[in-house]
């Protein structure tokens, strides 16, 4: 079976080696010269556990090669962004520019995927839409569905092949051709249901997380207030056999978290209140951690604000819709004090030179933690006497 998969991001590139490595032909499409030529290679242009041994392996059993136009395939994956625009409207341009890019590569019998995270309808409205009116049967011979992913960044091989996954279909026989193409590599369980269900399931998904931070991140204003040490309250109201309350941080990040719950805004706004407030309530988490370091800040005549960690969370090199990588900016930006950053997961940045992070410590008066990497876990607060500690994720005791 020969796979072309449209978008070789974070959920691309996995998808598609792990394909390439149970005997599928993928053929992997992206934009990108330069991402073509690395995986090529055989190598990544994007960090994350085990993936470079995958897509090593796939490339050089000759199952994994990269282009920037499609090949004919049995079934299209496209695995392409899907961010907003101004006003949170949904961007649902590169799955409209995916769609026309492989229509006319697309023959009776083959199937369309959709897993990019998408609002309801673009399933049926855009792919299966797009599909008929370059002549398509879409439904009779052209069978599409949407799959939403649902891997965790830094766990995403593990979850490609172990988490359930939904499947639906612009009708029965797409969602039945869909589920069996899943069922081969996916020990999961495949749940199969129609398209607009599936679509607004992963919206559900990781706006119930939104909202549940935001929940905690909420407490973090409220035990501030009251000179209460959050971490410690929520460990002990987790002892409750019912209460789960997540972990507070300086705003919510990456690419699906921090935009989802928009897609359902936009389409159902006066309904989606409590989704909408949760989104405030975490994009405000950045000004409010701002606002503590310049009230430290105002303590120093030349403050140095030592910044450790770039990432939208920890372990991981993703800067997407990073609170962090904001609150440093706008700290520059704001000229609070001079700046230092460490970011131990990436080797530079355009805009910072980063530093080791022990040294990064040692010049600061003012330590601010911003992502709860794994080296950071062994900071000990004695280690920095004499500064001031901004911990935004509770890490250092
Ligand atoms: N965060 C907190 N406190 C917490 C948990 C997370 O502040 O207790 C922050 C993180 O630091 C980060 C943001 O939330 O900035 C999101 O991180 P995450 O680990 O919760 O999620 P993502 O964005 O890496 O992946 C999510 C996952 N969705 C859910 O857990 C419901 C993943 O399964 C999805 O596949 C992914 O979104 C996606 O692509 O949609």
């Amino acid at each position: 079976t020969k796979v072309c998969v449209i978008g070789l991001g974070y959920i691309g590139l996995p998808t598609a080696s792990l394909l390439g490595t149970k005997g599928f032909k993928v053929f992997g499409v992206d934009t990108s010269e330069h991402v073509v030529n690395t995986i090529n290679q055989g190598k990544i242009h994007i960090v994350e556990p085990d993936l470079d041994i995958l897509v090593k392996s796939a490339v050089q059993s000759g199952n994994l090669k990269a282009g920037l136009q499609p090949q004919e395939a049995d079934i299209f994956i496209l695995a392409v962004p899907t961010p907003f625009k101004d006003e949170h409207i949904p961007d649902l341009s590169y799955v409209e520019a995916a769609t026309r890019v492989i229509a006319p590569f697309v023959k009776p019998g083959n199937i369309v995927i959709l897993e990019s995270t998408s609002p309801v309808g673009t399933t049926d409205d855009i792919v299966a839409k797009i599909l008929s009116e370059e002549g398509h049967d879409v439904g009779r011979d052209v069978y599409v569905a949407h799959c939403p992913e649902r891997v965790l960044p830094g766990r995403i091989l593990t979850e490609l092949v172990e988490n359930d996954r939904i499947v639906g279909g612009i009708n029965e026989i797409s969602t039945e051709k869909v589920v069996e193409f899943y069922r081969a590599f996916v020990r999961g369980e495949i749940l199969a249901t129609d398209a607009k269900t599936a679509e607004l399931s992963k919206l559900s998904e990781n706006s119930f997380r939104d909202v549940n931070i935001a929940f905690a991140n909420e407490l973090s204003l409220i035990c501030d207030q009251e000179n209460i040490n959050v971490w410690e309250l929520i460990k002990l109201a987790n002892r409750h056999p019912r209460v789960n309350i997540l972990q507070p941080g300086p705003g919510v990040g990456g690419h699906c978290i921090a935009v989802d719950p928009w897609f359902i805004v936009a389409r159902s706004p006066d309904q989606a209140r409590l989704i909408k407030t949760a989104r405030e309530v975490n994009d405000a988490k950045p000004h409010w951690v701002i606002d503590k370091v310049k009230v430290s800040a105002d303590k120093f005549k030349n403050p140095v604000i030592g910044c450790l960690g770039l990432a939208f969370k920890a372990d991981v090199d993703d800067l997407r819709e990073s609170p962090a990588l904001d609150i440093v900016k706008e700290i520059r930006k704001q000229d609070i004090g001079e700046v230092l950053v460490a970011e131990p997961n990436l080797t530079e940045h355009k805009d910072f030179t980063l530093l080791p992070y022990q040294e990064v410590i040692k010049r600061s008066d003012i330590v601010l933690l911003l992502v709860d990497h794994k080296p950071f876990k062994s900071l000990k607060a004695a280690d920095l006497k004499e500064k001031i500690l901004i911990d935004t994720r509770g890490v250092i005791q």
